[in-house]
């Protein structure tokens, strides 16, 4: 079997919630050639698709000269086996196809460790069955694993070292946890934008900040978080303007896909942790998409579950702007559709202007801001100047118990001066 049959692929989508034209964006992602799709209404449990199915998809494998098939849901070790049987090339479902991806996209030593414990987790109920795909697919598909070598691995060895990531990765995470804690308390408001992979989450970071990271149209580009700082109008504060803008800091963060594989829920932690943290989640989604709305759910489902838990009995309640993002792709009549469906959202086009984005945050930051009293000692006088860039400053005071001020904070500022607060 030469180098191209293994990179021609042949799509299988089983089930209601199916979706070929995503499972062909992620099959391209890997660099692997759709030659051919077979879907079917309902799943199959023995062999994921029927067995008149099955013998359709033979003939097409035949026909088209893939070397793999490719299934929109993650299988059982018996379906894949079965499967296999009868198209006579190797498997890849999708839960492994993603890991792939991630594999390929991996830049820095904590999302490697992410990878590897996403692709342990997958292999360990199906060690004994020594799913032969695995095996054979190897850099069949450009990406050559942590793989070969851990088939050989029995399941004791795998949970061991699934047990030593694990702890690498708690450790980062407290670590990571203390220094965002105190970041938090003083530094400037925090802005989070998360959303459906390929949104333009790192373009619209880019255009905002003045960076350069990474951007391509192709699926988990990023799969890391960082965060930059915007900075503010300050002129316009020392000028005693109310209208002006903060300093706020942007983070970027791993996107989101529909029937995410549970082996990879752990690479979230950090997108999920940036968005339990941030003052404003700004939900990012591509205008343009024909499942716009199914995207957009996914990710507010995903959060849900979990932030609502991170943050339980805190009183910090997230403001959230709805950034319909790629408008220059849209005709003007859609434009307008979703204007209507999605009165408050934010449509724009990050390629173009996304000026729109930063009015929106800005009233958001508005929104969650106090205006209050401060009477800071001149003991304390390196508190006065956190305040320039962070807060507005309505006036000010000097006087003999200390510096008078009439501020406008963010309200997880207040916490920092609440010592010092008089009305
Ligand atoms: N036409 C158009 N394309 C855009 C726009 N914004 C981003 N893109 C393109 O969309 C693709 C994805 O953009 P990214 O910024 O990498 O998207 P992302 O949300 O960071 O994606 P992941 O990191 O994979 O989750 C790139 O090819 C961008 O050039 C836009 O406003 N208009
Ligand atoms: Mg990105």
């Amino acid at each position: 079997m030469g180098q191209e049959s293994e990179s021609k692929a042949v799509l299988v989508a089983a089930g209601e919630d199916r979706q070929l034209p995503e499972l062909g964006r992620l099959a391209q992602t890997l660099g692997l050639g759709v030659v051919g799709v077979l879907e079917q209404g309902r799943r199959d449990g023995v062999g994921y698709v029927g067995r008149g199915k099955r013998e359709e998809l033979k003939e097409l494998v035949e026909r088209t000269g893939a070397g793999l098939v490719v299934t929109d849901d993650e299988l059982s070790p018996a379906q894949a086996r079965i499967l296999e049987k009868v198209a006579g090339v190797p498997v890849l479902d999708r839960t492994l196809l993603i890991i792939r991806i991630f594999e390929a996209h991996a830049r820095d030593a904590a999302s490697r460790l992410e990878v590897e414990l996403a692709e342990l987790s997958y292999r360990l109920p199906r060690v004994k069955g020594r799913n032969t795909a695995l095996s054979r697919l190897g850099g069949g598909v450009g990406t050559r694993g942590p793989g070969e070598q851990q088939l050989e691995y029995d399941r004791r060895v795998i949970r061991e070292r699934i047990e030593r990531i694990r702890k690498k990765l708690q450790e980062e995470r407290s670590a990571r946890r203390v220094r965002g804690a105190r970041l938090k308390r003083e530094g400037p408001p925090s802005v989070t934008l998360v959303g459906y992979t390929n949104a333009g989450k790192t373009t619209i970071l880019n255009t905002l900040s003045g960076e350069s990271r990474s951007t391509a149209d192709r699926l988990f580009e990023t799969l890391e978080t960082t965060t930059r700082l915007v900075s503010g109008d300050h002129e316009n504060y020392k000028n005693g303007r109310s209208s002006v803008r903060p300093d706020f800091v942007l983070t970027d963060t791993v996107g989101f896909i529909r029937k995410l594989p549970t082996q990879l829920v752990h690479s979230f932690a950090s997108t999920l942790e940036a968005a339990a943290d941030a003052d404003i989640i700004v939900l990012c989604a591509d205008a343009g998409s024909e499942s716009l709305e199914e995207e957009i759910r996914t990710v507010k489902e995903t959060l849900a579950e979990t932030i609502t838990d991170v943050d339980a009995g805190d009183e910090r309640h997230h403001e959230a702007v709805l950034c319909l993002n790629k408008s220059d792709t849209l005709a003007e009549d859609r434009r307008r559709e979703l204007r209507s469906n999605y009165p408050e959202c934010i449509l724009m086009s990050a390629k173009r202007d996304a000026s729109p984005l930063l009015g929106a945050i800005n009233e958001a930051l508005a929104r969650s801001r106090v205006r209050m009293r401060l009477l800071i000692p001149h003991a304390e006088h390196r508190l006065v100047s956190s305040l320039y860039g962070n807060a507005e400053i309505h006036a000010r005071n000097d006087t003999t118990q200390g510096i008078d001020l009439d501020v406008t904070l963010p309200k997880p500022q207040v916490k920092r001066y609440a010592d010092y607060r008089t009305a």
